[in-house]
C-alpha cells in the first residue's frame, strides 16, 4: 500500500474500532475518538518514544488522555501497537495489554478496555482519567518529576531521563479549575517537557460551548506563559507533526496546541453535535460513516491487512531502538555510577534504600510536649536526607504545616533549580494533590501539605491516588480545633470521616510525638496505598512510654496504651490524636475511683481493621461493651468501635471561634467529661 493510503487506513481503524466498540457496548463516547484519531496516530506512530514491548521502560514518553471519556482512542492505539501487559510485580508478560476481544467487550466486566483509562488495570495507561481536569493536572507532576530525575541522575554523556509528557484534553478539562491551577504552575516552573493538546471542538454534553465557554483559551495560556500554537484542522497530520516538532524545540516553557476538530468526524447526521459525544452512533449512522471513510460498511472490529505492521514499523521500531539504546546506556551508567543506578532500580520498584529509617527521633516524656506538626518536621527532615527521591511541599502553608525541609542543601524546586526537594505549590491545593500523584507515577516519593480543612480542595485527586494505588502522602495539619480563634471555617469536622470512607486510603491521626514517628514509619513502607496524616497544630504531651504501651503499636492501627490491673477492663476509652492524652487523664481519674478502665490509642482505623481477629479482640475484647470514643471530629462512624451501647464524644456542629480551652469546655473534650461518660455507661454516675 502506498504510504498515504496505509496512514489513512490506520487512522480509520482507530475511528471504526471506537465506533464499533461503543455500538456493541451500547454505551460510550465515539465522537471524540473519531475526531482525534489523526492526532493520536501522529503522536504515537510518528513522535512518541514508547516501546510497546515494555510499557514501563523508565525513559518512555508519557501519554495522558485527560479527556478520559475518549478512552477508545487509548484502547485502539494500545491494541494496534501491540502493547504488552505488565503485572503487579513489574514483570513484562507476553500477553497483549488490550486484545481485540477486550475491545469487543468494551465496558464489560473484566475487559481490559474499561469505560475510562484505569492505571493499574491496563498496562500502558499512565494515569487514571475521567474526572475532567485531573489528567492535565497530573501531567504537571510528571513534568516536575522528569525535571527532578534528570537533574539528579543525568550525567555528561548519560541522558538517563530525557522524556516528554503529552496530554490531550477537551473543553471540559479547560473549564475545570484544577487545570488552571496546574497550568499556571507549569508555566511558572518552565516545564518545557510538557505539551498539552486541546481538542477545540466547541462541543460539550449540553451542546455548543457558546452557552458556557466563550473565553479566549489561547490568550489565557499566553497569559500563563505557555508557548501557544494552533493547528486549524485536526485531520492535517503534517501540521500536527510540525506543531509537535515546535514543542520539542521550545525551551523554557510548556507548549499548548489548540487543535480545531469536528466531534464525530465523518458521521453525516452527528458530526459537530453533542449527540456524537456520549452515545452510540446507531447502526445506520455507523454504516454511513464507514461509507464516508471508504470503509467496508458492514465490517465490524476490522483491522485491515498491514495496519499492525504499520504501527510495528513506526512506534514499534522507533520505541524498540530507543529502549535498546537506553538499556545499553544504562548498563554503561551502572558501571560508572553504581549507586545512582541502584537508586533508580529501587525507585522503579517502589523500594526504600537501606538505612531509610536511621536516626529517626525518639522523643522523651514531656508533659508540655510538642505539636504534631513540629514532630513531623523533624521526621521529614531526616527521611528526606535518608531517601534521596523523597520530596514534597505545601500549598503556601509550609511555615504553618512545618513541612519545609530545612537541612543544608535541601533546596527549592524552581525552573532554574530543578534539584530542589522543597516544592512550592502556591495556593493550589487541588493541583497540588494531582501533581503529587504525577510525581508518584514518576516513581518519586512525594508529599503535599495544607491545613486539614482544605483537604476538601484536594479531595478529587486524593480519591484518585487511592483508586490508582499510589503511595502518595498527604500531610494535613491543624487537624481539629487547635487554631480555635480561626473558627468554624478553619475547624475540620467531617474530614476524617470522609477520608476514612475512601477505599484503600490509609488515614493516621497520631496522639503524640512518638506516634508521629511511628506513623511515618508505617507510611513509608506503603507501596501501593496513599496515606493521610492528620497532625495537631498545638503541643501534645509526649507520653511516658515507661508507663504506657510503646508507640510501635501504631503499626497495628490501635493498641492498648494504658490498662486495667490484670488486663481485665470493665470500660474502654478509645481516642485518636489530641484526645489520646485526654483519655489517658480520664483513665487516671477512673483508676483513682477504683474503676478498671483501659485506654486504646487508635491512630488508624484502616490499619487496625486489617489486623487479625485475635489481635483486634485483644485490644477491644468483645465482652467489654462499655466503650467511650473521643475524637475532635464528626462522631460519624465511631459506632463500629463503640457498639450500640457505647458513647461517642465528638463534634455534631461546625465548632466555634474561641480560644482552644474554651472550645474544649464547650464541646466536652475534658477529662472529667470523658470519665463521667464512662461512669454513666457503667451505671456508676
Ligand atoms: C469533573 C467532571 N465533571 C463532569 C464530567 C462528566 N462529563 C464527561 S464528558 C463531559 C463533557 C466534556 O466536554 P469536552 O471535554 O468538550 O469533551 P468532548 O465532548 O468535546 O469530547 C462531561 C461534563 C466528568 N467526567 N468529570
Ligand atoms: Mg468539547
Amino acid at each position: 500500500m502506498a504510504d498515504d493510503k496505509i496512514v489513512q487506513t490506520a487512522i480509520n481503524t482507530i475511528r471504526t474500532l471506537s465506533m464499533d466498540a461503543v455500538q456493541e457496548a451500547k454505551s460510550g463516547h465515539p465522537g471524540t475518538p473519531m475526531a482525534l484519531a489523526p492526532l493520536v496516530y501522529t503522536l504515537w506512530n510518528r513522535v512518541m518514544r514508547f516501546d510497546p514491548q515494555d510499557p514501563i521502560w523508565p525513559n518512555r514518553d508519557r501519554f495522558v488522555l485527560s479527556n478520559g471519556h475518549a478512552s477508545m482512542l487509548l484502547w485502539s492505539v494500545l491494541h494496534l501497537t501491540g502493547t504488552r501487559a505488565v503485572n503487579a510485580d513489574y514483570e513484562r508478560m507476553g500477553l497483549p495489554s488490550v486484545s481485540l476481544d477486550d475491545i469487543r467487550r468494551f465496558r464489560q466486566l473484566e475487559s481490559k478496555a474499561p469505560g475510562h483509562p484505569e492505571y493499574h488495570w491496563v498496562s500502558g495507561v499512565e494515569t487514571t482519567t475521567g474526572p475532567l481536569g485531573q489528567g492535565v493536572a497530573t501531567s504537571v507532576g510528571m513534568g516536575i518529576g522528569q525535571k527532578w530525575l534528570a537533574n539528579r541522575y543525568n550525567r555528561p554523556g548519560f541522558a538517563i531521563f530525557d522524556y516528554n509528557i503529552y496530554a490531550v484534553c477537551g473543553d471540559g478539562c479547560m473549564m475545570e479549575g484544577v487545570a488552571s491551577e496546574a497550568a499556571s504552575l507549569a508555566a511558572h516552573l518552565g516545564l518545557d517537557n510538557l505539551c498539552w493538546v486541546y481538542d477545540n471542538n466547541h462541543i460539550t454534553i449540553e451542546g455548543d460551548t457558546r452557552t458556557t465557554f466563550t473565553e479566549d483559551v489561547g490568550t489565557r495560556f499566553l497569559g500563563y506563559g505557555w508557548n501557544v500554537l494552533r493547528v486549524g484542522d485536526a485531520n492535517d497530520i503534517d501540521r500536527i507533526q510540525h506543531a509537535l516538532g515546535v514543542f520539542r524545540k521550545t525551551k523554557g516553557r510548556p507548549t499548548f496546541i489548540i487543535l480545531d476538530s469536528h466531534i464525530g468526524y465523518g458521521a453525516p447526521h452527528k458530526q459537530d453535535t453533542a449527540a456524537a459525544h456520549g452515545e452510540p452512533l446507531g447502526e445506520e449512522e455507523c454504516r454511513l460513516t464507514k461509507r464516508y471513510y471508504g470503509w467496508p460498511e458492514d465490517a465490524k472490529f476490522l483491522v485491515p491487512d498491514g495496519v499492525y505492521e504499520h504501527f510495528a514499523a513506526g512506534v514499534g521500531a522507533r520505541g524498540a531502538q530507543a529502549r535498546r539504546q537506553w538499556t545499553d546506556l544504562f548498563a554503561a551508567y551502572r558501571a560508572e555510577y553504581p549507586e545512582l543506578a541502584t537508586e533508580i532500580d529501587q525507585m522503579q520498584r517502589r523500594e526504600l534504600p537501606a538505612g531509610w529509617d536511621r536516626n529517626l527521633p525518639v522523643f522523651p516524656a514531656d508533659p508540655k510536649g510538642i505539636a504534631g506538626r513540629d514532630a513531623s518536621s523533624k521526621v521529614l527532615n531526616i527521611l528526606a536526607q535518608n531517601i534521596p527521591w523523597f520530596l514534597g511541599g505545601s500549598a503556601d502553608l509550609g511555615p504553618s504545616n512545618k513541612t519545609t525541609l530545612t537541612y543544608e542543601g535541601a533546596g527549592d524546586f524552581q525552573a532554574d533549580s530543578p534539584g530542589g526537594k522543597n516544592l512550592h505549590f502556591g495556593i493550589r491545593e487541588h493541583a497540588m494533590a494531582a501533581i503529587v500523584n504525577g510525581l508518584s507515577l514518576s516513581k518519586l516519593r512525594a508529599f503535599g501539605a495544607t491545613f486539614f480543612i482544605f483537604s476538601d480542595y484536594a479531595r478529587p485527586a486524593i480519591r484518585l491516588s487511592a483508586l490508582m494505588e499510589l503511595p502518595t502522602i498527604f500531610i494535613f495539619t491543624h487537624d481539629a480545633m487547635g487554631d480555635g480563634e480561626d473558627g468554624p471555617t478553619h475547624q475540620p469536622v467531617e474530614h476524617l470521616a470522609s477520608l476514612r470512607a475512601i477505599p484503600g486510603l490509609v488515614t493516621l491521626r497520631p496522639g503524640d510525638a512518638n506516634e508521629v514517628v511511628e506513623a511515618y514509619r508505617c507510611i513509608m513502607q506503603l507501596r501501593h496505598e496513599p496515606a493521610v496524616l492528620a497532625l495537631s497544630r498545638q503541643p501534645l504531651p509526649t507520653l511516658d512510654r515507661s508507663k504506657y504501651g510503646p508507640a510501635s503499636g501504631v503499626a497495628h492501627g490501635a493498641y492498648v496504651l494504658a490498662d486495667a490491673p490484670g488486663g481485665n477492663p470493665e470500660v474502654i476509652l478509645i481516642a485518636t490524636g489530641s484526645e489520646v492524652s485526654l483519655a489517658a487523664q480520664a483513665h487516671e481519674e477512673l483508676v483513682a475511683e477504683g474503676i478498671r478502665s483501659r485506654v486504646v490509642s487508635m491512630p488508624s482505623w484502616e490499619i487496625f481493621d486489617r489486623q487479625t481477629q485475635a489481635y483486634r479482640d485483644s485490644v477491644l475484647p468483645p465482652g467489654v461493651t462499655a466503650r467511650v470514643a473521643v475524637e475532635q471530629a464528626s462522631t460519624f462512624g465511631w459506632e463500629r468501635y463503640v457498639g450500640a451501647s457505647g458513647h461517642i464524644i465528638g463534634m455534631r456542629t461546625f465548632g466555634a471561634s474561641a480560644p482552644l480551652k474554651e472550645l474544649q469546655r464547650k464541646f466536652g473534650f475534658e477529662p472529667d467529661r470523658v470519665a463521667a461518660a464512662a461512669k454513666e455507661l457503667l451505671g456508676r454516675a
